[in-house]
């Protein structure tokens, strides 16, 4: 068994400083060890850089805008590049482990998982839906928008034709959403989108809402999982240096919880850690620092096989 590592310092999918610095904090942290600790092989070639990319599309760097969407250019190419090198490693047979850097950059690993298992379910832990389309979304911030894309919803742009809807709407579901726009309420509920909220977790208790979820998208518990787990699902008490922090969030063991339950099924084929920024909420405070990448960190472990006894 064999741990992929993807480190991807990327931020283009929104415009906070930082978040591309994610990635290489969590494996200065130790990551790489802590996994092979936990009997893991692990592959890690380095982060990778997107530079000539990012090079390439200098000259117009400033015109990378596309009615409100913002740097379409450049997170297209960057997931592009992605979705090669996650897909390339879940071909092998290999877990592909993405750290980001912004959830943008879940177009690239979820086309990249899905390429090598068209049957998987995909796991969505998030304060927010990231379900806003090129209509819909407010902001213009791609990390804002990335599962209308693989769903295929909304307005395609032209720099985006590599990527293929490869997403249904039954076969996603969230976890700790708390900061839904009203358009993506109605997105999700004009095509029967199954989401926990933090309702739901104070409802049944994550136990429970785990494996509803878990009944919705694989209820013989035979399919593939892919998890893209947005670190602001959790309370900003227990992960504080993210970009867009949500009161009212998971706790720090429900967020454990959820992953230790995926691993449990022994179905995960891919995993996402995402939106850790070093450099929030202000760079005197190495304390929350501290504390946002060793969750990071603890929940990268729980998902491949850490347990309590
Ligand atoms: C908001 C915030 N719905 C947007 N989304 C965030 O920009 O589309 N996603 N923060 O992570
Ligand atoms: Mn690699
Ligand atoms: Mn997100
Ligand atoms: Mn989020």
């Amino acid at each position: 068994k064999t741990v992929s590592i993807v480190g991807c310092p990327f931020r283009g999918g929104q415009a906070r400083a930082g978040v591309d610095e994610g990635p290489i904090y969590l494996v200065k942290a130790g990551l790489v060890e802590q996994i092979e600790e936990l009997g893991w092989k692990v592959k890690f070639d380095g982060h990778h850089l997107f530079e000539d990319i990012e090079q390439e599309l200098a000259p117009t760097r400033n015109e990378d805008v596309l009615g409100k969407v913002k740097n379409p250019k450049l997170v297209s190419r960057v997931c592009e590049a992605v979705a090669k090198t996650v897909g390339d490693h879940a071909r092998k047979g290999e877990l592909p482990l993405t750290l980001g850097g912004d959830h943008s950059l879940a177009m690239g690993t979820v086309s990249g998982v899905f390429s090598a298992y068209p049957d998987a379910c995909l796991i969505w832990c998030d304060a927010h839906a990231d379900i806003n389309t090129v209509e819909s979304t407010g902001s213009g911030n791609l990390h804002g928008m990335p599962v209308s894309f693989l769903l295929g919803i909304g307005q395609k742009l032209p720099m985006f034709e590599w990527l293929k809807p490869v997403l249904k709407p039954e076969k996603i579901v969230y976890i700790g959403l708390r900061d839904v726009d009203k358009a993506e309420k109605k997105i999700l509920k004009d095509n029967g989108i199954k989401a926990f909220s933090m309702h739901e977790v104070d409802k049944y208790g994550i136990g429970k809402v785990v494996e509803m979820a878990l009944d919705h998208v694989n209820p013989k518990r035979t399919l593939p999982i892919h998890l893209s787990f947005d670190v602001d699902a959790l309370d900003p008490s227990v992960a504080p240096s993210t970009g867009t922090p949500v009161r009212g969030g998971l706790s720090f063991r429900e967020g454990h919880y959820i992953c230790e339950a995926i691993c449990e099924t022994g179905l995960l084929v891919g995993l996402d850690i995402m939106e850790v920024n070093p450099a929030l909420p202000n760079m005197d405070d190495k304390m929350s620092v501290r504390q946002t990448v060793a969750i990071g960190c603890s929940l990268t472990r729980a998902s491949l096989g850490e347990t309590l006894l």
